[in-house]
């Protein structure tokens, strides 16, 4: 295994388990290099491979309202785009991705359950073994274009992410979990978007959020063939380079693993106080108990 300091993020190469897991347990994000790049899905997954075995999959796709990173608080509220709607595969590619967006129409692949919507390639993914659980697997396809660059507003997931990169590019700006209410939550709305910011780390106001803690980001350009590991809670804004497709590998937390990565410890205490109230208070009884799926 060696181990290089790029600007402010350690990369590995093709870790053992064990070597993993030393990594995994400093509770920071990493690059793991030299292992995806040999799936066959990042050798073969062009359109017309995609097209030829998913095109007619129904998948879900998320459409944004043209301006909506002008105002990163509406989005937060989950009103800057509309609910998903479900269009086959191959006229998503040809409609929208090749010809860059409709009219400025903005729209996203987001987080399509492989095994559901593209069981046939299935078989050209390795899942990751450095961790014990089966992970939830979700694919991305997005592209940037003069009008209109696929997003993932900032936010935390209370999962482990090892997040693959298979074909183009994704810029990621992460922070650490310091302090939640210095991320701006929208704790007064009543739709349990809890782990979701207000800021755009891009387009930030430091009047509106004075407390943000900018200084502490840590941006990477994610290669195709990197996977990238994203410990629970901590906040990743993500924006396409490039036309891109991604996996994220998803796991959940297990109590045990509170006594491995000690910090997630302390930052599952300041968050979940302000977490849980909000949720309670506004009814959302889903989101309470979400909050400890997996756990137990
Ligand atoms: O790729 C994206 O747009 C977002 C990915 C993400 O947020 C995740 O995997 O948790």
């Amino acid at each position: 295994m060696k181990i290089q300091a790029s600007e402010s993020i350690v990369k590995i190469e093709n870790p053992s388990q064990e070597q993993f897991l030393g990594k995994w347990k400093q509770y920071q994000p990493f690059i793991i290099e030299n292992v995806a790049k040999n799936w066959d899905a990042c050798k073969h997954w062009s359109n017309d491979y995609l097209i030829k075995h998913c095109g007619n999959n129904l998948v879900p796709i998320r459409f944004f309202k043209k301006d909506f990173l002008d105002d990163y608080k509406q989005f937060a509220y989950h009103e800057g785009y509309n609910l998903q709607k479900e269009m086959k595969y191959k006229d998503y590619v040809k409609n929208y991705v090749e010809n860059k967006g409709i009219n400025g129409l903005g729209c996203y692949l987001i987080e399509a359950d492989v095994e559901k919507y593209f069981p046939e390639i299935i078989g050209d993914i390795t899942y990751p073994k450095y961790l014990s659980s089966k992970p939830f697997v979700s694919l991305w396809h997005g592209f940037s274009s003069q009008d209109f660059t696929s997003a993932s507003p900032l936010h935390f997931d209370r999962i482990h992410n090892i997040f693959v990169q298979i074909r183009g590019r994704k810029r990621i700006l992460l922070f650490p979990p310091s302090n939640y209410l210095s991320f701006y939550p929208p704790l007064e709305d009543s739709s349990g978007m809890g782990h979701n910011s207000k800021v755009n780390p891009d387009i930030f106001n430091l009047e509106l959020f004075p407390k943000f803690p900018w200084q502490e980001r840590i941006e990477v350009v994610l290669q195709p063939g990197e996977m990238l590991y994203i410990p629970p809670f901590w906040w990743h804004h993500v924006t396409a380079v490039d036309e891109n497709i991604s996996l994220s590998f998803w796991y959940d937390v297990k109590i045990q693993e509170f006594l491995k990565q000690k910090k997630m410890l302390s930052v599952f205490f300041n968050i979940a106080p302000h977490y849980l109230y909000h949720a309670f208070s506004s009814g959302s009884l889903i989101h309470t108990l979400d909050f400890f799926k997996g756990i137990f």
